[in-house]
């Protein structure tokens, strides 16, 4: 470097630091399973798409006018550096320079006034635009799923075609291509559901019904997130959304309404018992006497791509995991850390992998 040439690499490297760090919270999937919310970037249908929109929109705005404040610090400061050079010079001019420079800042703060206001009653109505755009689905939604948020998972209902309702945990399925309506409930505080790539966010709160609709345009799996502070493991408040072609979806929702098969060999009877035993008063296997409510329904638990809303990908091993260490991947969830010896370990894991 020559001697004298101002130190900005170092600025720069701090800078991109800083752009390398946020970057790597915001596109990395982190200590979660599953897709990255980086999909927050991107619209999969048409109660996104507008938001997605004005949030570029905003995003570019802001930008612009960063750059356009720091470019008159820079010319203030570099003024007020050369007006000190020239101060004793300037001495005998000074009441007019006053008068002069009063005049040119009284001007700015005018046309910076007006453009301001400009800017932001534009992005209010382009808020305004957005908000009615989205407000209601272009035609009236042929599939509700009511979502119950509960302390630190979510409850997903459907109604079948045949009239009865099932009920699955932290995994929302959808067919493309038709707007769904969500029903929104929460068990306890107030949370808030939000699938960036399908919908803005809409609180669930206690004793209310809140409604939203979503719509993918294409096949895909998003997810989704609790993004209302609701407790110590907020941030493992995961769902994920798969959209479906139609006909898959029905497939989905048939198999979903069955009742669990009956254990066939030995390991998953005895793993069926020790889980009456242990899980059944918080969990509810369908065809079983387990009709537990304080937990995820767990009658297709293996069709699942991951457990514990988010946390962790649904293997056969993570599943055992999850069940000798709940409380050290969510302190203070509901569900108790049980211990098993590693035969009954072996049995509940056969039994579990049976709920398909
Ligand atoms: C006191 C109630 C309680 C008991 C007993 C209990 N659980 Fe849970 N379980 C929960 C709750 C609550 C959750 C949701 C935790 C979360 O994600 O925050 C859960 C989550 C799970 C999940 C993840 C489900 C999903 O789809 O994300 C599995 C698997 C599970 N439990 C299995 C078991 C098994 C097996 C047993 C018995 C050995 C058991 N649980 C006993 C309350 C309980
Ligand atoms: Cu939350």
């Amino acid at each position: 470097m020559m001697p004298g040439t101002p130190r900005r690499p170092v600025r720069v490297r701090g800078m991109v630091a800083c752009v390398a760090c946020a970057s790597f919270v915001i596109f990395s999937p982190g200590c979660l399973a599953g897709t990255p919310l980086a999909y927050f970037l991107h619209s999969a249908g048409p109660a996104s798409g507008p938001v997605r929109a004005l949030d570029w929109g905003l995003a570019v705005l802001c930008v612009g006018v960063c750059i356009v404040i720091a470019l008159l610090l820079y010319q203030a400061i570099r003024r007020k550096r050369r007006g000190r050079t020239t101060q004793d010079e300037a001495l005998t001019q000074t009441n007019v320079a006053d008068e002069h420079g009063e005049r040119t800042a009284n001007r700015i703060v005018a046309v910076g006034t007006a453009i301001s206001s400009v800017l932001l009653l534009g992005a209010l109505v382009a808020m305004l635009r957005v908000l009615a755009a989205v407000a209601d689905p272009p035609r009236a939604p042929s599939l509700t799923v009511t979502v119950t948020a509960y302390d630190w998972w979510w409850k997903v209902t459907y109604q079948t075609p045949a009239g009865t309702s099932l009920v699955t945990a932290n995994e929302i399925h959808i067919p493309t291509g038709e707007p769904v309506r969500v029903d929104l409930q929460s068990a306890d505080v107030v949370h808030a559901f939000w699938i960036p790539a399908l919908a803005g966010k809409t609180q669930a709160i206690p004793g209310q019904v809140n409604h939203q609709w979503i719509e993918a345009d294409h096949p895909g799996v998003w997810r989704g997130q609790c993004t209302q502070f609701c407790g110590p493991q907020h941030a493992h408040m995961a769902m994920e959304v798969m959209a479906q072609p139609p006909a898959d979806f029905a497939r989905w929702l048939d198999a979903q309404a069955k009742t669990a098969a009956p254990a066939q060999d030995g390991a998953a009877l005895r793993g069926e018992k020790l889980f009456m035993e242990h899980c059944a008063g918080c969990h509810a296997v369908r065809g079983t006497q387990a009709d537990g409510a304080q937990g995820p329904d767990l009658t297709h638990l293996a069709s699942r791509r991951l457990i514990a809303a988010g946390t962790l990908a649904n293997t056969p091993v993570n599943r055992l995991d999850w069940v000798a260490h709940a409380q050290q991947r969510k302190p203070e969830s509901l569900m108790p850390d049980i211990a098993l010896t590693p035969a009954e370990a072996s049995d509940l894991g056969a039994w579990l992998d049976t709920l398909q």
